[in-house]
């Protein structure tokens, strides 16, 4: 990016203009043609996004993703819109089976990463900045929507970890938000898909190269796997009795972590101090549970696949966990060094110094291919934000600096290419927007 203020400027306004087309009034699509619907973990970050244009907008965000909320407390990962063109849309997904699916709304029948507080505690930091009008229509949604909030880390910390291990257990990798990531590709191996009802993928059409996308075959397990959610009902034990893919996702943990120690603060703020408290002692459990999971050999956090028992030790961006939710000085320490060394950021062929998704030295790595190895921004802008809040300005100093000359392209990718810092996946992404507006402000 020019380090000045015209690029500066023009790096904000097409932001806001991504934004801006990709919004249809109560939701803003994931992306404008492989993804038009309402994506959970999309929503929150495009609302950080939006609370730098409109914090009643930024509101309107993230209560219509509460709208879908399911009875028993999950967030559904898409809301869906009326578009045609997903797959797998509703007729896939068949959530009417399930007992707890809400009314009057279609959405698919998982989760994502629960970084939804985060969200909330942003748009309301720039409200009380803003005052007035937007401070009180910020209190009054924290308010309205804190019940909700609640009820999802509840649920994701009972239905998610019946035996209190720390860890979240996810059905599909879907839920990780990182689909073909490395991490998954054990207990992928393990996913036997059958006889199953014909289907088309459209995703594959909407980018340059199909090669950029998941392939057929990790695409026929998705799909199994949705199928055998089905026959379940989407009842959480039904699931975990016969699902093929069970795993326990050490990011989402430690998003839950961080995410509940941001809840605790603002039911705190709210006066509703007991709900604090069980939101302090769901943080202090996954917390455990993550720092638990490291390797002392890597450094690296371990997700595990609860289904052989096996650790999974692959060399992802999943491992730096610890980096969001804290929990050891030493572990969160050493972390640091290893982000910034030569196996990571400070591998010497990168365009920009930012997170691969897998380490350039993993014989998994793919530099072109989805969760295998590109740079996702708001993956950097996650890391970004908890360096910051653990009070690390310079490691937060640094990222924002290498993902602003990254997002100088003003193509707002889905993913980069680490070596060449060419723009993959979708362009105008209303996350990778959302994040450089916050990174500007
Ligand atoms: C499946 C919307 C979503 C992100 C995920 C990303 C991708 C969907 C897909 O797009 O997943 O949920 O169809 O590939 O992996 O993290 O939320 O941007």
């Amino acid at each position: 990016m020019e380090d000045d203020t015209a690029g500066t400027a023009r790096l904000g306004d097409a932001a806001a203009d991504v934004l801006r087309r990709n919004d249809l009034g109560h939701l803003t699509v994931a992306a404008p043609e492989l993804y038009p619907h309402q994506w959970s973990w999309d929503t929150a970050f495009i609302a950080i996004g939006l609370s730098h244009l409109s914090v009643s907008r930024a509101i309107t965000e993230m209560s219509s993703l509460l709208t879908a909320q399911w009875r028993r407390g999950m967030i559904p990962h898409i809301v869906f819109d009326t578009a045609p063109g997903y797959f797998p849309g509703p007729e896939r997904w068949r959530t009417a089976v399930a007992s707890d699916a809400p009314a009057g709304v279609q959405t698919s029948g998982i989760c994502q990463p629960p970084v939804h507080s985060v969200a909330v505690a942003r748009i309301l930091d720039q409200a009380r900045r803003r005052g007035g009008a937007d401070r009180r229509a910020a209190e009054e949604f924290l308010t309205e929507s804190l019940d909700g909030w609640l009820a999802w880390h509840r649920w994701l910390a009972t239905s998610r970890d019946p035996e209190g291990s720390g860890l979240v257990e996810i059905h599909h990798s879907w839920e990780s938000g990182m689909d073909n990531s490395p991490r998954w590709d054990a207990p992928y191996s393990r996913v036997d898909a059958g006889e199953m009802e014909p289907f088309t993928r459209n995703d594959t059409t909407h980018v340059t190269d199909a090669a950029e996308r998941p392939t057929d075959a990790e695409y026929r397990r998705y799909i199994w796997l949705v199928d055998q959610m089905v026959a379940a009902r989407y009842d959480e034990e039904a699931i975990r009795r016969t699902i093929d893919f069970r795993v326990a996702d050490v990011f989402a943990s430690a998003l839950l972590a961080l995410s509940s120690e941001i809840l605790a603060e603002l039911a705190a703020g709210a006066g509703r101090h007991r709900d604090a408290r069980d939101m302090e002692e769901i943080a202090a459990r996954f917390r455990s549970g993550v720092i638990a999971a490291v390797s002392p050999r890597s450094g690296l956090a371990q997700d595990r696949d609860l289904r052989t028992g096996a650790w999974l030790p692959t060399a992802t961006i999943g491992g730096f966990a610890p980096l969001l939710c804290g929990g050891d000085v030493a572990v969160v320490r050493r972390q640091r060094e290893l982000l910034l060394g030569p196996e990571w950021c400070g591998h010497p062929d990168l365009r920009h110094a930012v997170p691969p998704s897998t380490s350039p030295t993993s014989p998994e790595f793919r530099p072109r291919q989805y969760w295998r190895g590109p740079q996702w921004p708001v993956i950097t802008w996650l890391f970004g934000w908890a360096a910051r809040r653990r009070g690390d300005e310079a490691l937060e100093g640094q990222l924002r600096e290498e993902s602003l000359r990254q997002l100088g392209d003003l193509r707002f990718a889905e993913y980069y290419e680490p070596f060449t810092g060419e723009a993959l996946g979708s362009r105008s992404q209303s996350w990778t927007a959302a994040v450089a507006l916050d990174w500007l402000a």
